[in-house]
């Protein structure tokens, strides 16, 4: 047999089965998967004696150049997804948001234009928020137009649909959510769903706060039952309608096991996310002096939640961690410097989520035991679960006639997580004083090596719009 690169020596880890493989690549597909040493031709050989070989890591959650209250975040597509690649990541998917006089289709070609530099292949969820009866200038209903549009938007490839239950100007209120959720169903599409409860934040945030200074508020006024309530409501709406549901970013344990319980009474139409920060950071970096650089939603929560959220990812009761990757400079930060509530939210992690998750999951979490994660959780939990779910068909397994996204991970590498050892466009690291055992190496996106020893070797603009159905 011919083929244009052979992978050979390595660990071939998938989310079900560990074994020595060799694996090999023509026209940017998977042709074979072969016993060590089998006689194959390779134009190129690539060697990876003592490392794992994995699929690419897929990162359904990130927000790179989105508009904010304080410009747009600071990663944008072509720096966003070099970082997303040295990290080990073949795959992502970000968003489309909607002004309200524009129709869904609009919106997501005027977003695909702003796409042209992504180096890995992305999808990209559509956002159905409010475009109907504003007050004080924030629409607060989604028109019957809107949801109209919902079929096309899942026929040009957006077969999932993020939906708020909290900010102003993105929550939808109940009657909409529900209505929305009925659609997606139709068509099989996937609700991605920000549950936390945005009228009772919005009371809090509003009410006197002694000291705004002080980060910690933040988590104050979106405290964990009213997360678990929208998480709730949510799987309530999901059992109601029949569409099928994710519940993004869950950060505390109340929350989870909603999910977890809905999955035991036999909904098999309801998922749940978490992110690498709910599982290694605590409410506690927003009581430091800078602490808004820590402000994200849901907020960080306290250290007890978090074992809870690594059994559940082990038990199969959650599905995935995505990064909610959402960076933005101190600059920017620094506008919540008097004031938590002006602070822009969110986190970076495009770039640190699976080698985080080997470090904690997989090698700390195999000393303590309490973490613990397998290599095949690992790789289902980061790589196999969030194709599957996020309709990205060609992606996700080391399988015969899969795209060719591989990830040749050294367990030895060592790596410390200081802005300065990342790549994303900012000059901090929420992560920082973190080393992990453990980094990729080599990284093959659709066949090509896209980052070599650890240094980005690909092209600006290879990267393809993945057009996306239900599985
Ligand atoms: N949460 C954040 O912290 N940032 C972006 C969006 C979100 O849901
Ligand atoms: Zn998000």
């Amino acid at each position: 047999m011919n083929c244009d690169f052979l992978i050979t020596n390595g660990v071939v880890v998938t989310g079900d089965s560990t074994c020595d493989a060799d694996v090999a690549v023509n026209d940017g597909r998977i042709a074979a998967i072969v016993p060590p040493h089998s006689a194959i031709d390779a134009r190129e050989i690539l060697d990876n004696e003592g490392c794992y070989v994995i699929p690419g890591a897929i990162d359904a959650h990130v927000h790179l150049n989105m508009q904010t209250g304080v410009g747009y975040t600071a990663d944008d597509w072509r720096t966003g997804t070099i970082a997303a690649a040295l990290g080990g990541v073949t795959a992502l998917v970000d968003f489309v948001e909607t002004e309200p006089d524009e129709s869904l289709l609009d919106a997501l070609h005027k977003r695909l234009a702003e796409t042209r530099e992504a180096v890995i292949d992305f999808g990209l969820h559509m956002t159905i928020q409010p475009d109907e009866h504003p007050i004080n200038g924030v629409p607060r209903r989604v028109s019957d137009k809107r949801i109209g549009q919902i079929r096309e938007a899942y026929e040009a490839g957006c077969a999932t649909f993020k939906l708020y239950m909290a900010y102003p100007g993105f929550q939808v209120q109940d009657i909409d959510l529900f209505r929305a959720l009925r659609a997606i169903s139709a068509v099989n599409g996937l609700a991605c769903i920000h549950a936390e409860n945005g009228d009772v934040i919005e009371v809090l945030r509003q009410s006197d706060i002694r000291n705004p200074a002080l980060a910690l508020n933040h988590a104050r006024t979106r405290p964990s039952i009213n997360e678990h309530e929208a998480v709730t409501r949510a799987v309530m709406c999901a059992e109601a309608s029949g569409a099928r549901v994710l519940i993004f970013h869950i950060g505390c344990e109340h929350a989870a096991r909603v999910v977890a319980d809905a999955r035991q009474r036999g909904l098999s139409n309801v998922f749940g996310e978490t992110c690498p920060q709910y599982l290694l950071l605590t409410e506690e970096m927003l009581a430091r002096p800078d602490g808004r650089l820590w402000v994200c939603a849901p907020p960080l929560r306290p250290q007890a939640n978090q074992d809870a959220l690594w059994r559940m990812l082990a038990s199969r009761a959650l599905d995935i961690v995505s990064t909610d990757h959402c960076p933005f400079t101190r600059q920017q930060k620094d506008t919540g410097r008097d004031d938590f509530r002006l602070a822009p939210g969110g986190l970076p992690g495009i770039e640190t989520r699976l080698g985080v998750l080997h470090e904690y999951g997989v090698r700390r979490g195999r000393l303590s035991g309490s973490r613990s994660l397998s290599l095949n959780d690992w790789v289902r939990i980061c790589c196999t679960r969030p194709a599957e779910i996020h309709g990205l068909s060609r992606k996700g397994r080391i399988a015969v006639g899969y795209d060719a996204d591989l990830v040749v991970f050294d367990p030895a590498q060592r790596k410390p997580l200081t802005a300065r050892d990342l790549h994303s466009a900012i000059d901090w690291s929420a992560y920082d004083g973190i080393e992990c055992t453990g980094w990729p190496r080599d990284v093959i996106a659709r066949g090509e090596v896209v980052v070599r020893g650890g240094r980005f070797v690909g092209a600006s603009g290879r990267g393809r719009f993945i057009k996306r159905s239900s599985p």
